[in-house]
């Protein structure tokens, strides 16, 4: 069947659009917060709210379409990604960030193809800015082309890092000397709470690499089409292809730097969404 991408990319920035008022709006109220896995991991009723409302788009307007979201993953337990069309939502990515107050937090809307993703949003309504992508048409910021870092040396190098919300203490010792390990190779580290608006800073090439253990395919799979048409790469922090479902990411400006931050970091096995 053939798909019209073009239409399908309006559609979701319409979508990141209209939810980003709803989570601008929250953003300077009181949150009423839960925790999901632990006291770390949370979640609001805005992140729910929106999920909802961009289901009931897309349902309405795709109703064979599929679709995969953090809260409705969360509530049932499975996550399955198929050749369909699927959309994958995180109504606001970087919850922390929103409770806390924090600009950093963006609505992400990104489809996959026969499991390949073909059009990314990463809107961040606080920050006022909408990081776009149709694969094959280039990256955006608002009206601004992207292009990643030419930099090809970890040691004149800005990488983002990220704790994430699991509190398993091998994990967090992994964590910290991977953490040991990359400041000791670059000009700094840096960690914005959000692995959407992570990405997309390797895109606009303000930064040269990021990688996070425990992330979500919802919390990549827009970003991922951004950074490579951006010219960037996405793959495993192994160096090996990426899995969206495999909980982890590193995308970095070329395959020379992936590969210097590969080589210096130890690999954790997070489990599968
Ligand atoms: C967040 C990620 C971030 C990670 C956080 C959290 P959420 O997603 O974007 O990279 O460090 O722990 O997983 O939960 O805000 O959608």
């Amino acid at each position: 069947m053939a798909h019209n991408i073009e239409e399908y990319f309006e559609f979701a920035k319409e979508m990141a659009n209209e939810a980003g008022k709803r989570v601008k709006t929250d953003f300077y109220k009181n949150k009423n917060i839960l925790v999901k896995e632990n006291f770390a991991d949370l979640v609001t009723e805005t992140d729910k709210a929106v999920e909802d409302l961009i289901f009931g788009r897309i349902k309405e307007k795709y109703p064979t379409h599929k679709c995969i979201g953090e809260e409705t993953v969360s509530a049932s337990g499975h996550c399955e990604l198929t050749d369909e069309p699927t959309w994958i939502v995180d109504p606001v990515d970087g919850t922390t960030n929103f409770v806390h107050g924090v600009p950093h937090t963006c609505i992400s809307i990104g489809l996959t193809i026969n499991k390949q993703p073909v059009l990314g949003i990463v809107h961040a309504p606080i920050l006022g800015e909408t990081f776009s992508a149709m694969k094959g048409h280039g990256a955006f910021c608002n009206e601004t082309k992207l292009s990643v870092s030419t930099i090809n040396e970890l040691n004149r190098s800005v990488v983002i890092l990220e704790g994430g919300t699991s509190r398993v203490p091998e994990i967090l010792d992994t964590k910290i000397a991977n953490i040991k390990s990359v400041i000791g190779h670059c000009h700094g580290i840096r960690c914005y709470g959000s692995a959407a608006i992570n990405m997309c800073y390797v895109a606009r090439g303000s930064h040269e690499a990021y990688v996070e253990h425990g992330i979500h395919v919802w919390d990549i799979a827009a970003a991922a089409v951004i950074v490579q048409e951006a010219g960037g790469v996405v793959c495993d922090p192994s160096g090996g292809e990426l899995d969206l479902l495999n909980r982890r990411v590193l995308a970095a400006c070329n395959k020379t730097l992936a590969g210097q931050l590969s080589a210096i970091t130890t690999n954790i096995d997070m489990g599968r969404d």
